[in-house]
């Protein structure tokens, strides 16, 4: 028996744990309390017994022997070397014919599976190969928490310093279910006292426990956001020092254009108190007396021209939502919305965490620039005990955007339409992959290599979905198990499971000491059948495509050495302390005061001109979203602690398997359609049905309703087979900045199936 010291790498709480072997077989999974993510596993870490062994995993490469779209795929067993030149083949035509952004590429998330393990070099190998698109998961999951917040403050959201804060909001995140490391420190940092506001539709997790649960109408954050800075602003519960130091608040715009004024040498203009006058910007954080507010004429060479602060604007904005109109547009009484803000402004220092909530909506950008710049009012932005950029290890990136040709990058679909979206990293979203096939707009893509990710069950419009992947002149998918996505593969890649390959976790977020520790996760046994890890897989394309020299020649030892080096770390170390080694990383506070902030001002940007040059509003501005004709009801998802999208299904198999997804409707709404407890229902949207069961919940809003997602297989109903798919429902409404989809926050009905039918087997 060995009991081997490690990490669960299946979600982005990257619990310590120890894994025990015997006789070659994974036979036990244990928490690790010594590892500072270590104190708590969730189902998913003990399910790895039983997934090594399912008799549903993918064990040898197959390919297809019946037609697209037949309901037998007719899957026959192949070499790994047949599947291997298949693709490479397949790559090297598509490249030869129609460029090599003719073949996209797909990965499914870090944050709810292992592929961090190989997804640099997935990157890597699309990089190399010339390809500018490859669907991830970014404007689905996380690019309103890491990304868009540089539009705001020059970096991402940081993490609270759950230790030092005095008061936490969690915003559209509920870490009980998706982050047990991050819900552990939030219980500690409660038992200290540590005040707690969540904003959340669902009474889930800490929703029940908070000081204030602020119950949210789908899709209305950025309305509260606004509302709350509007309350600690005119209540002056605002950090006015920062905001006139380190913010863009003090730079004057001009009232009849909207844009900042510039003086004649190019640089903004500020209304300096003291002199009375207009002064260039000085550099970030000069001390002085800056007029926040007012109204300034300034003699410009084309005439007198009036002026405002930008933070002027921004609190006339906050000021459209006083307590009464934010209550009825979100759906959270006015009493609440006041306590919540007395709390932020008497209780500091003030922390924050959104993340999936936030990210699933079309009006996403706008919401978090709203969010940040509440946050922003408070101050504690890098202070102690507010959301703190930790020092982190410091690794050598190797996703190889610099191997990408020349002209190649300008050509990711959906770059055009939104500059500032995630398209200019080479990450595209699945509704311009699927229009690239289906209308060849703006060109045509032909061939996709997918590594994970199940689209058609976490995206929206599956059917234009399952058009375009039948469509595709070649399509290689790699996976453990089968499922919607790799039913219309040409080839099937059997992929390692996390226990079976090796994984790098260089910090583990939470705080400083997590984040300090390094730690290389070891295959704890063999590979089952012929599966090779993400990465196996990728170097032995890029070996078949001629790209070996971008790939170290295949040398695994020598790639981690190049990863590791910067930190002084070596493999040999690692693997000789496989607890993890903790570098020496101390935090540093407020490091804007020596450098700035990341954004082209140096400053928090309150008013974003980046926005303003493509054509978006620079202040946050919000429209309210009616509900179509016959469809009242808001519809939004959660997270389930035992499942990750559409994963993890397979562990339920034998055990107590619901034969439906779940929706949960209030009482009221139930009873005015005539449904009772457990019956199943149809779901419509202007979109499309899904089949579901009823589960009443007296906390929900009587206007508000959620449901499983992730369920992709059909289930028997009247025409034979029926979708229980949540993405159905799901139309092509995305956020114009970023291209965040909506998946939350539309308009729905709910209906009783007929009694004639049964579902209770
Ligand atoms: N309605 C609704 N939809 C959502 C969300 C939501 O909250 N509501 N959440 C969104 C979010 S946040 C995300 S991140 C996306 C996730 O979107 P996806 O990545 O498409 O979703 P999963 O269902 O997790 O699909 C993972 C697939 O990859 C396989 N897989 C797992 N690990 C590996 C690996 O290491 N290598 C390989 N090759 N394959 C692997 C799994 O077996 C599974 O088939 O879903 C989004 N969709
Ligand atoms: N068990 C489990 N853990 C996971 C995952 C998983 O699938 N399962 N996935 C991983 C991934 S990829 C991610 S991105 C993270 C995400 O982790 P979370 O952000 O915690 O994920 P969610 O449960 O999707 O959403 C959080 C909360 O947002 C609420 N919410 C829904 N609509 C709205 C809204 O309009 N406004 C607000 N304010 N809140 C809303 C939901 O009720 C839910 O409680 O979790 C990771 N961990
Ligand atoms: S929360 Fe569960 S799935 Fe996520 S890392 Fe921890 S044990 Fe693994
Ligand atoms: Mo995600």
């Amino acid at each position: 028996m060995t009991r081997i010291s490690s990490y669960c790498p299946l979600c982005i709480s990257r619990c310590g744990c120890i894994y025990t072997v015997e006789d070659g077989e994974l036979t036990a999974v244990a928490p690790n309390p010594d590892h500072p993510t270590g104190k708590h596993l969730c189902s998913k870490a003990y399910a790895a017994v039983d997934l090594l062994k399912h008799p549903d995993r993918i064990l040898t490469p197959l390919k297809r022997s019946n037609p697209k779209g037949s309901a037998d795929p007719g899957w026959q067993r192949i070499s790994w070397d047949e599947a291997l030149h298949t693709t490479a083949t397949a790559m090297r035509r598509i490249a030869a014919q129609d460029g090599p952004e003719a073949m996209a590429f797909c990965v499914t998330t870090p944050s709810g599976t292992a592929v961090a393990d190989g997804m640099q070099w997935i990157f890597r190998l699309a990089n190399a190969f010339g390809s500018p698109n490859t669907v991830w998961t970014t404007h689905v999951c996380n690019w309103h928490r890491d990304i868009a917040p540089q539009l705001t403050f020059g970096s991402d959201i940081g993490m609270p310093e759950f230790a030092a804060t005095g008061c936490l909001m969690l915003w559209g995140i509920n870490p009980s279910a998706t982050w047990l490391a991050m819900a552990g420190q939030i219980e500690q940092a409660r038992q200290r006292g540590m005040r707690l506001i969540v904003v959340d539709p669902r009474s889930a997790g800490f929703a029940r426990r908070a000081d204030v649960w602020l119950r949210i109408r789908p899709g209305t954050d950025g309305v509260l956001a606004m509302a709350l800075a509007h309350q600690l602003i005119s209540n002056g519960r605002y950090d006015r020092e920062f905001i006139m130091h380190t913010s863009t608040g003090a730079f004057l715009v001009q009232e009849d254009t909207g844009q900042f004024l510039l003086l004649p040498d190019g640089s903004k203009a500020m209304w300096d108190e003291s002199r009375a006058s207009v002064i260039a910007a000085p550099p970030p954080g000069t001390l002085g007396n800056f007029a926040l507010s007012g109204r300034f004429e300034v003699a410009t060479p084309d005439g007198p021209v009036a002026c405002h602060p930008a933070f002027e604007l921004f609190a006339q904005r906050c000021a459209d939502y006083p307590l009464a109109r934010a209550a009825q547009l979100t759906g959270i009484p006015a009493a609440r919305i006041a306590e919540a803000a007395e709390l932020l402004g008497s209780q500091g220092p003030v922390s924050f965490y959104g993340w999936a909530g936030l990210n699933q909506h079309d009006q996403a950008t706008q919401t978090s620039r709203a969010l940040h710049l509440l946050y922003a009012l408070t101050g504690c932005l890098d202070a102690p005990g507010g959301n703190v950029f930790f020092s982190k290890p410091p690794l050598r990136n190797v996703m190889g955007r610099d191997l990408l040709p020349a002209g190649q990058a300008a050509k990711a679909l959906g770059v055009a339409e939104r500059p500032l979206g995630p398209a200019r990293h080479g990450w595209i979203s699945e509704a311009d992959l699927y229009q690239a096939i289906l209308q060849q707009q703006p060109y045509a893509v032909r061939g996709l290599l997918s590594f994970g990710a199940n689209l058609l069950a976490t995206r929206a419009n599956p059917q234009q979905g399952q058009e375009a992947l039948q469509a595709l002149g070649f399509f290689a998918h790699a996976d453990f198990f089968h499922s919607a996505m790799s039913r219309d593969a040409d080839i099937l890649f059997p992929i390692a499971m996390p226990w079976e390959r090796e994984g790098l976790q260089a910090g583990f977020f939470i705080d400083q000491a997590a984040e300090a520790r390094v730690q290389l996760r070891t295959a704890v046994l063999p590979p089952h059948g012929e599966a090779r890890s993400d990465a196996e897989l990728v170097f032995e394309l890029a070996a078949r495509l001629g790209l070996q020299t971008e790939f170290f020649d295949g040398d695994a030892q020598a790639v981690l050495r190049h990863v590791l080096e910067p930190s002084g770390l070596t493999p040999e170390a690692l693997r000789a302390a496989p607890e993890g080694v903790v570098l020496p990383l101390h935090t540093r506070y407020r490091k804007y005061l020596d450098k700035g902030f990341a954004t082209p001002s140096g400053r928090v940007e309150i008013h974003a001109e980046a926005l303003q040059a493509i054509g978006q509003p620079p202040l946050p501005e919000f429209r309210d979203a009616l509900p179509p004709e016959g469809f009242p009801l808001l519809l939004t998802c959660a997270k389930l602690p035992d499942r990750c999208h559409s994963q993890h299904q397979q562990a339920h198999r034998t055990g107590r398997g619901e034969r439906l997804p779940l929706i949960m409707l209030h009482p009221d709404v139930a009873a005015e359609r005539g449904i009772a407890e457990g019956e199943a229902v149809n779901v419509t949207s202007p979109y499309g049905t899904m089949r579901a069961r009823a589960k009443l919940d007296a906390n929900l809003d009587t206007g508000t309703v959620w449901a499983h997602y992730g369920w992709w297989q059909a289930v028997p109903g009247e025409a034979g087979e029926m979708a229980a798919n949540y993405a159905g429902l799901m139309g092509p409404a995305s956020d114009p900045v970023s291209g965040s989809a909506l998946l939350r926050g539309q308009y729905c009905q709910v209906a009783k199936v007929p009694s004639t039918l049964s579902f209770n087997e």
